[in-house]
């Protein structure tokens, strides 16, 4: 497989899916600093314009959400079976941060880490709306080790969001369940080898 990825929650969730799954896997990097993800060549993978896109011989697969999803059905790993009760669980936990979590805080990043105090009512807004969703994710994992019964990819797809706390101006230990479930993650190989997919951009935050 290979594997066309840059440092951002987005792409880190496969590349740690791809970890912790034990796959070989062979990494491009596509530095949207740089402007590679409008390069032609990444275009004629991915007419979005974002990664992550995996290409499994003839399958090309964008929107990290659906990789993950693939790679779990591909390798019956980190994920219950499918149709079960379980298995709905999880794909709502990976829809809620395709459809809520991830959008929000990266409007979070924009306005309150690249571009503060060019729109109070923006920073104010998604701000708000960060803490709303780490407060119903702290009620999710009360009495629970997991987003979704075990370890499943709904983690993967929610855990590189949160290590960005520090963009979102989260005070992690306000949320003591998801701070407690992100440090014990963050001590995982693979996840610690995934973020550093695909250049090392340093030690995993911690609050
Ligand atoms: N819904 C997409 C979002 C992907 C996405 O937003 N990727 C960002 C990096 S995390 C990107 O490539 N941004 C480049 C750009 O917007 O130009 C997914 O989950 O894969």
């Amino acid at each position: 497989m290979q594997l066309y990825t840059w440092s951002t929650p987005n792409g880190r969730k496969v590349s740690i899916a791809l970890e912790e799954m034990g796959l070989n896997y062979e990494t491009f990097a596509i530095d949207i600093g740089k402007g590679d993800q409008h390069s032609p060549d990444f275009l004629s993978l991915n007419i979005n314009h974002k990664i992550p896109t995996l290409v499994d011989g003839d399958q090309v697969i964008n929107e990290s959400g659906a990789i993950l999803l693939y790679l779990a059905a591909k390798t019956g790993q980190f994920a219950p079976d499918y149709g079960t009760a379980e298995h709905w669980t999880m794909v709502e936990w990976v829809m809620w941060q395709m459809g809520g979590l991830g959008p929000m805080l990266g409007q979070a990043h924009h306005f309150l880490h690249f571009n503060p105090g060019k729109s109070d009512y923006a920073e104010a807004r998604f701000k708000s709306e960060a803490e709303r969703l780490y407060g119903v994710l702290n009620k999710r994992l009360e009495g629970r080790a997991h987003v979704a019964g075990d370890l499943s990819v709904a983690d993967f797809a929610i855990w590189p969001w949160v290590s960005r706390f520090e963009y979102q101006k989260i005070d992690l230990n306000a949320y003591p369940n998801v701070a407690e479930w992100y440090a014990r993650l963050a001590a995982r190989p693979a996840f610690q080898r995934g973020y550093a997919v695909p250049v090392d951009a340093g030690p995993i935050p911690m609050p």
